[in-house]
This record gives C-alpha cells, structure tokens and sequence, in this order.
C-alpha cells in the first residue's frame, strides 16, 4: 500500500506529521525518534520575542487526556532562524517541516514569517491562531472570529509564497465558516484542530491544578470533536486538511482521513510514547493492506454515513 501523498508542491512519503507543541524543533527529540521516518514535523510555535511561558505545573494529565498551559514557551524567532533552522536543515532529510508561528496581531505573525521565510530547512509556517492559552485580538483567540483569521493569514500571504496552514479552535459553532475566511485570504492548507478550553481543579481546595488556571484539553477526549471539525472544515473548502487531536493509533488516522483530511498529526499520544508516530504510520500501512487499499489516498474523503455534503 503506498503511503506518499504529494501535497503542496512536494511529497509527504506518508500522511503522519508530529503535531506543533509535542515535538519540539525537532532536535529534542532525534536521539529517541527517527524523524525520518515520518511523514513531517510541525515546531512548536514561534513568536517575535522569546517568551518564558506560563507558571507550573504547566500539564496535568487525566484519564481521558490532558490538559496543558504552556504559554508558548519558545525561544523567538531570531534564535529560531540561528540555531533551530540550520540544526532542522543538517539532520532532517525526508520529514517535511512546517513551522508554527504565533503572535499577538497580524503585524507579529507577518514579521515572525518574513524575518524566517528565508531560510532553508523548512517547506512552509503552520499560523496558530488557535492558542487557547496566550490570546490575541479582543483578548480571545483569531480563530474564533473569521475576519480576524482572515486578516492574519492575508498579512502573512504579503511575505510568503510558501505553504500557509492555517491552524484552527474546536471552539467555534461552525469551524467551516473560519476554514472558508482563511481560505479565502489565502492559507494552502487548513490544521484542525488546536486544544479546547479545559480548567481542571482541586475538589477539595477548589484551586486550578495549572499554575496559569485553565489551559486547553487534548488526548482521545479531543478526538470526536477534531474528527467532527475536519468533517465540517471538508463541506466548506477544497484546500487540503489536516487532522489533529486525540490520534493514538492508525484506526484513529483513519477517522480523520476519512472525514477528509490528507495528512494527520500526532500530538498528545507522544508524551506517552515518543514512538507513537511511527507507530501510527506502520498501522496504516497494515490497515490499508488488510482492507486492500492501493493508496493511503483511497481513505481521505471516503463516504461515510456522515460524509460529505451532510
Ligand atoms: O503554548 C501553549 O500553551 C499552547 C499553544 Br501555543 C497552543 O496552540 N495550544 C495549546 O494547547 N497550548
């Protein structure tokens, strides 16, 4: 069964990407995982200034997930362009690498990608418009509102021409509508879907269990919620899909491919096993074979009872 899809003017030689946040810049995690054997890598996002992140704990795990407020920790955009890129560009061959930028309005996001776009090492940005922990316009995230998505992915289609995914919330009553607004400014691809908004607390001192207080959710709780989004985010625009949240094995893929999405990522399930990408890409090859697929292309979009058009 082939695995390859060719994608936004290049070939992903499988659908299975790590997800932004769980990976790194990828160096954290290349004596344990060879990232070559996946389909891609998403980094963590990337702002202007570096930024700390938030008070600890910064994760709490659950039975059906966890839930995390990291504050976008990361080193900003000039130690990204100087130490993170050229290490992704010497050791990263076949994974394709998209890199995550956020900010706190259009003009960061614009900068983080023009100061980066470059470089070598990387095929294209994945926009966060969707931290549920650092917000941006009017306090709440872009991509709860479609013209505040619109406007950030039309300001970063000013200073690329490479692959825009824009990355977007579970929290919206119809996430095709957003999906529709960034497309329509220009992203190439559409990631669904970010964390949802959690707060997990000490029953007996009411206290949050976060040091920020509340964070967002991920792990197989988010799943349904993602699938459902990818299912949606498909009626309403033909640019490739993403799926994301809640995928622990290849049966989960297989959820997301099938509501539409041509490449997934793998998130949470990584911190339990850092395996669990390539794990999930073994899977596939295993299920597609067993059910005599010919390409890993023959799931996305497959009619369900709930397919497309629905
Ligand atoms: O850093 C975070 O706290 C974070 C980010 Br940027 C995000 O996009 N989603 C999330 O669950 N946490």
């Amino acid at each position: 069964m082939r695995l390859d899809q060719a994608l936004f003017g290049t070939t992903f030689q499988n659908p299975v990407l790590l997800a932004a946040g769980t990976c790194g810049f990828g160096q954290e995690l290349a004596d344990v995982v060879d990232l070559d054997r996946l389909g891609g890598l998403v980094t963590k996002s990337v702002t202007a200034e570096p930024r700390a992140g938030n008070a600890a704990p910064r994760v709490a795990e659950l039975d059906v997930g966890m839930v995390n407020s990291i504050g976008l920790a990361n080193p900003g955009v000039e130690r990204v362009r100087a130490e993170k890129l050229p290490w992704i560009a010497a050791n990263v061959r076949r994974a394709r690498v998209f890199v995550s930028v956020a900010g706190h309005n259009e003009a960061e996001y614009a900068s983080v990608v023009g100061r980066l776009d470059g470089e070598a090492g990387f095929l294209g940005f994945e926009i966060n418009l969707s931290c549920p922990n650092d917000t941006g316009l009017a306090g709440l995230p872009f991509a709860l509102d479609p013209a505040a998505t619109a406007a950030v992915i039309e300001r970063c289609r000013l200073v690329t021409e490479r692959p825009l995914l824009a990355k977007l919330a579970p929290n919206v009553p119809d996430v095709g509508v957003v999906a529709r607004a960034a497309a329509d400014a220009g992203a190439d691809g559409v990631t669904l879907v970010n964390t949802v908004p959690a707060l997990v607390m000490h029953p007996d001192s009411g206290k949050p269990a976060l040091g920020a207080g509340p964070g967002g959710l991920s792990g197989p709780a988010l799943r349904p919620t993602g699938v459902e989004c990818t299912r949606r985010a498909r009626i309403a625009v033909d640019v490739p899909l993403i799926g994301v949240g809640g995928i622990n094995c290849a049966a989960d893929a297989v959820q997301y491919l099938r509501a539409g999405a041509s490449l997934v990522q793998v998130g949470t399930a990584s911190f339990a096993d850092p395996h669990a990408g390539e794990k999930v890409v073994r899977g596939l090859e295993r299920l597609g074979r067993r059910a005599g697929l010919g390409s890993v292309t023959d799931w996305v979009g497959a009619a369900t009872p709930a397919g497309r058009g629905q």
